[in-house]
């Protein structure tokens, strides 16, 4: 270890490290804008980490390193001792004992005037900015004092306009270069959606041929302006849309809210990440104007009972039929990111791909038909919206094929952002307010349907279900069995095995799919997992290699690093500690709950009873429940 003295505090940190991490480590800030905690080398290092993989690490933590210091803003300026002129300590390592100032005037000077030739070059209202009061430029430009007395500010656009519509949108005229959405979508996404053009002065952010956002090969994961420190990036703003239709007297306005947000929003409203909120934005709901308010983790158990069953038949497919168009593993498909990226990169891949739509659109597909009829509300006059910590979900509420109700399962996703300005508009203090319970019929979910908001939640869920169900044996959390365990935490790519070592008989509601278990006796499930689709293409490589991976029955893919609860449509900031406090709360929340198993979620078995008729996967649920995704 080498110690490194800043601002007077001795502290020891590894060699190589940065002399901007070292001062994180010692509780000294140091402002930067091109910086970003999810974008340090050790973060990069644990998003990339793996059970399978561990070869991988030394490779990955250079290349991490590397891609991890961009030094671009030169904002986080600091003095050495022994050293001329003022050092970018992003891009400065340690090898040697030092002793590091980290303000001064000179320092002090320095930064603003970066400050003061970036908002040179800055065009826009700062009130109507999206990020205005979270934007990191906003706050330094405050903290140092900046003005635009000696180079003014620009008073008409530098770059042609924002692409207003797409789910996605850019505003050059508010990038500061810092590469922050570049190194994102290449390091955690592996996309490459965002590159850097040019040089010196005519360096830009662009995409491959200068296409729209829309036409770029963006999966929409949104995880770019997630780490925009301005208003460069941000989603398509549907806030008029759902109030105009709340103000329609003709309109019946149904939210159905996701497990993420809830985990989150109260970020917004001066809570600590993690402070769940659920019932305080039900009544939220309630006062801005919604009629119904349901909750997605209810759907959630409606998709585990669809994805658990239709797993159950593909396995009998390969295993007892010997159908090689049983196509395993199977891959879950409730992650529309992750559904835009097989799409791209991996078609060959679709069949893998479950069938079962997302609990959002299952959501929608209810509401507009079961409920509808139920209630004898008129389905065209329904307009169904979602909270989803997801800017993806637009994308996919939007597909052209979800509508086979003959109306949008969906009529617009809101990402958690754009709820919580909703609730600031109409002047409500969220952690305030006191608690209301969700509507029925579609407001009684499980603990599992909490948990999808988590990576490895919905592998957990279909776990206890599908385990459950075929040996019988209780299984209400993944500490109830050694061998699911593996399916929480953190770590970039997971795997997990469990022998089925007895079988009980075959559910009533699953009788017309399989005869018995008894095929299942002795068998090993063999589960994967993956969050952040870098890794999607490590789990990918693995199966073409004919690596563990392609041994899998069921991978779960989540587009999101941390899975929805760090969705690129949730508070800014979101870091690495900022999911874990959320995951926290997710798992608390599921453990509150008396019954934790999908299966058992007896309003879910009555839409069964009622208007499916038959069990998963009949033709019925077919029609409604699940989609194809086509090359
Ligand atoms: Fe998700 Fe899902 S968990 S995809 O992460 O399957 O967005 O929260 O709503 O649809 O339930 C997101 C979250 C969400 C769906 C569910």
């Amino acid at each position: 270890l080498i110690t490194v003295t800043i601002d007077g505090k001795e502290v020891k940190v590894i060699p190589g490290t940065t002399v901007l991490e070292a001062a994180r480590t010692a509780g000294i800030h140091i402002p930067t804008l091109c910086h970003h905690d999810d974008l340090c080398s050790e973060a990069l290092y644990q998003q990339t980490a793996s059970t399978p993989h561990q070869g991988e690490h030394s490779h990955q933590h250079e290349e991490s390193a590397m891609l991890s210091t961009p030094s671009s803003c030169r904002i986080c300026l600091v003095e050495v001792e022994g050293l001329p002129k003022l050092h970018a300590s992003c891009a400065l390592p340690i090898h040697n004992a030092m002793t590091v100032r980290t303000t001064s005037t000179a320092i002090r000077h320095a930064r603003r005037d970066i400050l003061e030739l970036m908002m040179s070059e800055h065009y826009g209202d700062c009130f109507a900015c999206a990020r205005n009061g979270t934007c990191e430029l906003q706050k330094l430009c405050a903290d140092y004092g900046v003005t635009s007395e000696r180079f003014g500010r620009p008073h008409e656009p530098l770059f042609e306009k924002a692409e207003i519509g797409n789910i996605i949108v850019r505003d050059q005229n508010k990038c500061i270069l810092c590469r922050r959405c570049v190194r994102m979508c290449a390091l955690y996404q592996g996309v490459y959606a965002l590159t850097t053009e040019g040089r010196g002065d005519h360096s830009r952010i662009a995409t491959f041929m200068g296409k729209e956002m829309k036409d770029a090969t963006c999966i929409n994961c949104g995880q770019c302006i997630n780490r925009c420190p301005t208003g460069a990036l941000t989603e398509r703003d549907d806030t008029d849309a759902v109030w105009h239709a709340i103000e329609d007297p003709d309109k019946m306005v149904v939210i159905q809210t996701a497990p993420a947000p809830r985990a989150a929003i109260g970020e917004m409203f001066g809570c600590e990440p993690g402070t769940p909120l659920t019932f305080q934005m039900n009544t939220a709901l309630k006062r801005v104007g919604f009629d119904k308010v349901f909750d997605t983790n209810f759907s959630a158990d409606l998709t585990i009972l669809e994805e658990g069953s239709e797993l159950i038949s593909r396995l009998y497919k390969a295993l007892v039929l010997k159908d090689n168009t049983a196509a395993l593993p199977q891959f879950t498909s409730c992650s529309p990111g992750w559904i835009k990226f097989i799409e791209h990169f991996y078609p060959k891949y679709l069949p893998n791909l479950s069938s079962a739509k997302s609990p959002q659109q299952m959501m929608g597909a209810v509401l507009k038909t079961y409920f509808a009829e139920k209630n004898g509300w008129d389905p065209s006059k329904i307009v169904s919206v979602s909270l989803m910590p997801c800017t993806a979900k637009k994308f996919e509420a939007a597909r052209p094929e979800m509508d086979a109700s003959g109306y949008r399962d969906v009529d617009y996703a809101l990402t958690t952002r754009e709820l919580g300005r909703m609730f600031k508009q109409a002047g409500i203090e969220l952690p305030k307010l006191d608690k209301t319970p969700f509507d029925d019929p579609f407001g009684t979910p499980t603990g599992s349907g909490v948990i999808f908001g988590a990576t490895g939640g919905v592998m957990e869920a279909a776990l206890r279900t599908v385990f459950e169900i075929v040996t019988g044996e209780k299984v209400e959390s993944v500490f109830d069995h050694a061998d699911i365990k593996p399916v929480r935490g953190f770590d970039g790519v997971r795997m997990a095995e469990l022998t089925i070592s007895k079988v009980g008989p075959v559910p009533e509601i699953l009788s017309h799919l399989v005869p018995d278990f008894e095929w299942l006796k002795g068998a090993t499930l063999r589960v994967g997992l993956a969050h952040g689709t870098v890794n999607a293409i490590r789990v990918m490589k693995d199966i073409e290699e004919g690596g563990p991976l392609s041994q899998c029955h069921f991978i779960e893919f989540m587009a999101c690093p941390g899975g929805c609860l760090g969705g690129g449509g949730q508070p800014i900031p979101t870091d690495r500690e900022i999911r874990a406090a959320r995951a926290k709360a997710i798992y608390s929340e599921d453990a509150t709950y008396v019954v934790r198993k999908s299966h058992e979620n007896e309003d879910v078995l009555r839409i069964y009873r009622e208007f499916f008729k038959e069990g998963p996967c009949s033709h019925k649920s077919h029609e409604l429940l699940h989609t194809h995704y086509k090359e």
